[in-house]
């Protein structure tokens, strides 16, 4: 790996030097393929809606139909966005390293269409939807959603089996992370020589204390995000600026 950007020696060399890159991902990295973050005043999903309104499993309980109505507003979101160029140079890592792992926060399956393989999916999956009674996977129906104006209700569909409401895939607040995906990326953080992570705020745990582990483990952390987080004093480097454009540069 190379880089257009007036780069450290010491990160050059780490980059060219890595045996096991682990990428860390949050909203950041798909907000330019148009898919709100979720803390960002001005556009994040925060802003509009109260998380503990719902993305808990007591706001599903409590108003199932306006918690999938936005959850179907935000599938029909990322349906229609594409990879980015930040999403595609992380795909391209895997042919310039030893080793790559990617670990993300997010729940779009925008790295997958960009190419990348075996992402840990720590707060879940959109597209995998499933029983809310008895868990069983359910499937959407072809096409878009039925797009509410992201605050209308669409009443969940009955599971075909229990007819209990059909939930988002996702880990709500509250729930616990699923516990092969937190050991894949607990293995991939403790096991990385680079750990970059790219666009998130470092604010929900337990996902948050990877980049502190990785830092602890002896890795050299890199960080790109456009603002300060409360990671700036674990990163060795911290390029500020959008992954659409740091990570294509860093990659050749
Ligand atoms: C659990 C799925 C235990 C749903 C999500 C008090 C203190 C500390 C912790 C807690 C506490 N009270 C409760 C907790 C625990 C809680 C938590 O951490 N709360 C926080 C808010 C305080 N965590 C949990 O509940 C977790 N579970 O702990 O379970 C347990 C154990 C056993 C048994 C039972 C229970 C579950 C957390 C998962 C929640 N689900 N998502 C959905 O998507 O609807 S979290 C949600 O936030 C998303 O996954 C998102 O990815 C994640 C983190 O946000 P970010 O990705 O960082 O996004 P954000 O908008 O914040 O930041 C975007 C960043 O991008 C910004 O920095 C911006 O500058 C940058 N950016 C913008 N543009 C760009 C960019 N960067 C690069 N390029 C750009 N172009």
């Amino acid at each position: 790996m190379t880089a257009d950007l007036l780069l450290p020696d010491r990160l050059l060399t780490a980059l060219r030097e890595a045996r096991h890159v682990t990428v860390f991902t949050g909203a950041g990295v798909s907000a330019e393929s148009g898919v709100p973050t979720f803390r960002d005043a001005h556009t994040g999903l925060w802003a509009r809606f109260d998380p503990a309104a719902l993305a808990t499993p007591e706001a599903f309980a409590a108003d199932p139909a306006l918690v999938w109505g936005w959850y179907e507003w935000r599938r029909a979101r990322v349906m229609r966005a594409a990879p980015n160029p930040a999403h595609r140079a992380i795909a391209a890592l895997a042919r310039h390293v030893p080793a790559l792992s990617v670990i993300t926060q997010n729940v779009d399956d925008l790295h997958e269409r960009a190419g990348s393989t075996g992402v840990a999916h720590l707060h879940g999956r959109l597209m995998q939807p499933r029983c809310s009674v008895c868990g069983q996977p359910w499937r959407y129906p072809p096409g878009m959603p039925d797009e509410p104006a992201a605050g209308r209700r669409v009443t969940p569909p009955d599971c075909p089996r229990c007819a209990g409401p059909i939930r988002p895939g996702v880990v709500w607040f509250g729930e616990p992370l699923p516990a092969d995906e937190w050991q894949r990326a607990m293995a991939a953080t403790a096991g990385c020589d680079l750990f970059i992570t790219v666009g998130t705020s470092a604010l929900v745990y337990p996902a948050a204390q990877l980049p502190q582990v990785a830092a602890e483990q002896g890795a050299r952390v890199l960080q790109l995000n456009p603002q300060p987080t409360a990671l700036d004093t674990i990163a060795d480097w911290n390029l500020l600026g959008p992954a659409g454009t740091l990570l294509p540069a860093l990659v050749h």
